[in-house]
């Protein structure tokens, strides 16, 4: 096979390394079956992010009522600000903050949803798995360690602000080396 791009074959040989942090996710109490890496690897101008995920909900929105009537689930996936994977009755992963966004200065500013630093395509299920590899150049690795990986029950529609109408939260994670 021919490439026509010379980047490929270096992502590639990136992912067969070490990578040079990760998150370890678990699911809430209420989806307990999660279970998620997701690995990040530092390149020159760019961050390769892999997650992979069993134990995820299939067909949650349309269980939900709160999307397609058609099966599948779509699950918003972004890095949030917060370092901890704690919270409250009501959203179990209150203390993960809101998005990642490092174009927040002291006097404001910062770029809408789905600008912010943090925010990824969303994971697509298939059998209770996802598995996803992104570039990105919005963040270095060093900018989001002690930071977490959130998924979210909704889909993400890449509009609504500030996070998309994403949903709850029902997986989490925090990024170490
Ligand atoms: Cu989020």
């Amino acid at each position: 096979m021919f490439f026509h791009t010379y980047q490929n074959p270096k992502f590639l040989e990136r992912l067969r390394g070490r990578a040079d942090a990760a998150a370890r996710v678990m699911g809430s109490r209420e989806y307990r079956t999660i279970r998620g890496v997701v690995s990040f690897y530092q390149l020159t101008d760019q961050v390769l992010v892999q997650a992979s995920f069993i134990g995820l909900p299939d067909d949650i929105q349309k269980a939900q009522g709160s999307g397609s009537p058609c099966g599948g689930s779509i699950l918003g996936f972004h890095i949030h600000a917060g370092g901890s994977c704690t919270g409250n009755d009501t959203d179990p992963f209150a203390n993960a903050g809101s998005h990642y966004d490092n174009t927040l200065t002291s006097s404001g500013g910062g770029c809408p949803h789905p600008y912010h630093a943090g925010d990824l395509p969303p994971l697509f299920v298939n059998n209770g798995s996802a598995y996803m590899v992104v570039a990105t150049n919005r963040f270095t690795v060093e900018e989001i360690l002690g930071r977490t990986v959130i998924v979210h029950a909704h889909v993400d529609d890449f509009h609504s602000q500030p996070s998309g109408d994403a949903g709850g939260r029902i997986a989490c994670g925090v990024i170490e080396r």
